[in-house]
């Protein structure tokens, strides 16, 4: 069926311009000023943005850690995340050590085929490093991945420096990257002992404990090994200005460094921690934790000039029942939040209505330089002739407020309650199908894998 959406105004990483968009079946036919319906169902989109369907590569959705598991699975996060404007996940396969990197990547098969609304990939974590495991690499491209994710931190996943070397040079055969959590775990382990000992158990010791330091001491610590491994490395989650710091001085030096942040680091500050009870001050523990005014300014400046490459989600959700497990221990709080469903809206509110950044970075961030880097351009992050019909609408005049009670996501929090959003994500087409409408899911698990190819930025 081909559908002609008509008025609006196409949003690329290069600029905004007028244009109708005709879709035919799956895929995008045409772009261009006064297309003519030839028998297409025609949408009036006059006054409305229309992004390319954004990309969230950082989603842990079913995933088993701190003794619990998430509290979304692919159901409901990727239903969640399509509301939201997101019309591809990528979320992280991960294998336990001794395990193999195929066994991961069948659990994740399990965990998300059928159950999914939006399209998604796999990223691989590799936690252990052996003959096995690089014996393995091969079959991962063939699956589609080619993307990986390594750990500095937590001592069920994290790699250490020798591991991490073989691992980035092995990728490098293949033209993979990996994308690797920075923070300094011995360190941390020496604050956290010291809280301990003094008494310190509530939330407010969990940024004390990952002070800025050790997010730059561990960028600069995996920039240097990429550096001598010679390669390209995708820095996640990045939090502060410091790590902004050590980026930049590793591009000035010649190295290839792509940047992750994410809307809570971009909007919330580490205030939040040290709110008297408990529960509200717990909701808000993630790794690296929230940083102070000065940070997300940074952040916005570095989204703004193209320091940064893409904002995604982290989105791993525990609800506060869960998040009860930390008290009298805030070492025990699992760490993460919710965010796939906000993170679009969020952008465009504060970002763009804010005048931070234009429509063009926030298409870049979401959209274009996703499916570049994760290597599935043409095809996702772009509104042309041959992609796939994953628009996102937006109307710039509406407003909006977000609240726990109305989201979609499998949590009884939102880290943004009560926040006013200017702009709505009114309509999402995901493959040509209407499957947002007003706001409302209408098309459920029609969600397919994705098998991405290598880096095309
Ligand atoms: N950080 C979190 O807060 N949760 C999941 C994984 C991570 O890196
Ligand atoms: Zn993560």
């Amino acid at each position: 069926m081909r559908k002609l959406l008509k008025g609006g105004s196409v949003v690329t990483g290069s600029g905004t311009f007028r244009a109708d968009v005709l879709t035919d079946g799956e895929t995008i036919a045409a772009v261009g000023r006064d297309l003519p319906p030839h028998g297409a169902a025609v949408t009036d989109v006059t006054g409305k943005l229309l992004f390319p369907g954004f990309i969230d590569a950082h989603t842990h959705f079913d995933l088993d850690v701190c003794n619990t598991t998430t509290a979304d699975d692919f159901a409901t996060g990727t239903k969640s995340a399509l509301r939201g404007g997101t019309t591809t996940i990528v979320d992280f396969a991960c294998p336990n050590k001794g395990q193999t990197l195929g066994y991961g990547l069948k659990l994740w098969h399990e965990k998300a085929d059928g159950k999914s609304s939006c399209d998604y990939g796999f990223h691989m974590t590799i936690d252990d490093w052996n003959e096995g495991i690089e014996a393995e690499l091969p079959a991962m491209f063939d699956a589609g991945i080619s993307s990986f994710k390594m750990y500095m931190t937590y001592p069920a996943m994290m790699i250490g420096d020798q591991d991490m070397y073989f691992a980035l040079r092995a990728l490098k055969r293949y033209g993979g990257i990996a994308g690797v959590h920075c923070e300094n775990a011995g360190v941390i382990d020496a604050l956290i002992s010291q809280h301990k000992r003094d008494g310190l158990t509530g939330p407010s010791s969990h940024p004390e404990c990952r002070p800025n330091a050790l997010e730059a001491e561990a960028v600069a610590h995996l920039l240097r090994i990429a550096q001598v491994a010679d390669v390209p490395v995708i820095i996640v989650h990045l939090s502060t200005a410091e790590a902004l710091d050590e980026v930049r001085a590793a591009r000035a030096r010649g190295q290839q460094v792509y940047i992750e942040t994410c809307p809570h680091y971009l909007l919330l500050d580490d205030s939040v921690y040290y709110q008297p009870e408990y529960s509200a001050a717990a909701r808000y523990v993630c790794a690296p934790p929230l940083r102070k005014k000065k940070d997300q300014q940074a952040l916005w400046q570095a989204l703004a000039d193209g320091t940064i490459q893409t904002v995604s989600t982290d989105h791993c959700s525990f609800s506060l029942a869960q998040k009860d497990a930390g008290k009298g221990d805030f070492t025990k709080i699992p760490g993460g939040l919710p965010g796939v469903e906000t993170r679009g809206i969020l952008l465009y509110s504060a970002g763009v209505a804010g005048g931070r950044i234009s429509a063009g970075t926030m298409c870049k961030v979401l959209s274009e330089n996703p499916a570049k880097l994760y290597g599935m351009f043409g095809r996702k992050g772009v509104i042309a002739p041959g992609a796939d019909a994953d628009i996102v609408v937006i109307d710039p005049a509406a407003e909006g407020v977000i609240t726990a009670g109305d989201q979609i996501a499998n949590v009884d929090y939102t880290p943004y309650e009560g926040v006013k959003t200017q702009g709505k994500i009114t309509q999402v087409y995901l493959r040509g199908a209407l499957a947002v409408d007003a706001g409302k899911v209408v098309a459920e698990n029609t969600g397919m894998y994705i098998p991405r190819g290598v880096r095309q930025m």
